[in-house]
């Protein structure tokens, strides 16, 4: 798509703070932090129609950490899939729009997920199918640097790569932070590139993961990897909160975190720089 990308970032941002500003509590920290890989997955890479949400043969992306749904949900709005107004209505009662990812609520959401490990099974299996149908898709899916200490995201890695599904491409959020704490302190995951190598994935390790342009590049990288047999793992080095100071500086308390309607308005003007 012909767009700004950065503006499309502010947008998604803007969208996401006002949407859990007036829910009044959310998962910030974790939306904040994977808004400019969704603005480049669905505004410059995936293969997606917003007017026909489960057109065959379409791209999926698979939030497996499934309490980012507020910012899928506001990337999906700017793309079009449905009104912006309705990300007001967030985990509201009747909402379309729950606080965590549910294909049978909302277009455009390709697996319902939130509990953590699951929807990156789900991911592989969706890769499976998509090679065994032989429809060309790629499937991207993205899970945390906590969630990576699940049992099930190793089980699904190994499966992966001894299928040779080399058109998944995953991202880890590697920002830092789970829910009560540093990763590293509660239980360290790293040296995740050597992991995932170790498992037979092509790692592509970004800098710079906030970076939709440096995001961009690793995509591209990993689609050039396509018929190489190995399924790639993207890490984006990422800030917990990007893009709005005193949420980043809140660390691990930004996790799940109390949002007025009055502090979101800060966190808009913060971001369009006004
Ligand atoms: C199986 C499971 N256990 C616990 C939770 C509760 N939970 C929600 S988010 C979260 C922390 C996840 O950390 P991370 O993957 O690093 O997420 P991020 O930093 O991107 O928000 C936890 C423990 C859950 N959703 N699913
Ligand atoms: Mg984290």
């Amino acid at each position: 798509m012909d767009c700004d990308i950065k503006e499309v970032c502010r947008n998604i941002r803007c969208d996401t703070v006002m949407s859990i500003g007036r829910l009044g509590v959310g998962h910030i920290g974790g939306c904040l932090s994977v808004v400019d890989l969704l603005a480049v997955l669905y505004f410059e890479e995936m293969r997606i129609d917003p007017k026909q949400p489960r057109m065959a043969g379409r791209d999926r992306f698979i939030c497996s950490k499934g309490h980012a749904g507020p910012a899928v949900y506001a990337t999906l709005a700017n793309r079009g899939y449905f009104e912006k107004d309705l990300l007001l209505t967030l985990n509201a009662g009747g909402t379309n729009l729950p606080s965590h990812c549910d294909m049978n609520r909302t277009a455009g959401i390709d697996m319902t997920t939130g509990s953590l490990g699951q929807g990156f099974s789900c991911a592989v299996g969706a890769a499976l199918g998509s090679q065994v149908e032989g429809d060309g898709a790629t499937i991207y899916t993205l899970i945390g640097d906590g969630e990576s200490q699940e049992g099930q995201i190793w089980e699904a890695a190994m499966f992966a790569a001894a299928k040779k599904l080399d058109n998944l491409i995953a991202f880890t959020d590697c920002n830092g932070y789970q829910i009560d704490g540093a990763v590293a302190e509660v239980n360290d995951v790293a040296p995740l590139a050597d992991k995932w190598a170790a498992f037979g994935w092509h790692v592509i390790d970004v800098a710079e993961g906030n970076d939709p342009f440096a995001i961009k590049d690793a995509i591209e990288r990993a689609k050039r990897n396509r018929g190489g047999g190995k399924p790639t793992m993207v890490l984006l080095r990422t800030v917990k909160g990007c893009g709005v100071s005193f949420i980043e500086a809140m660390g691990a308390l930004n996790h799940n975190a109390a949002l007025s309607e009055e502090d979101a308005c800060r966190a808009v003007a913060e971001i369009r720089g006004v």
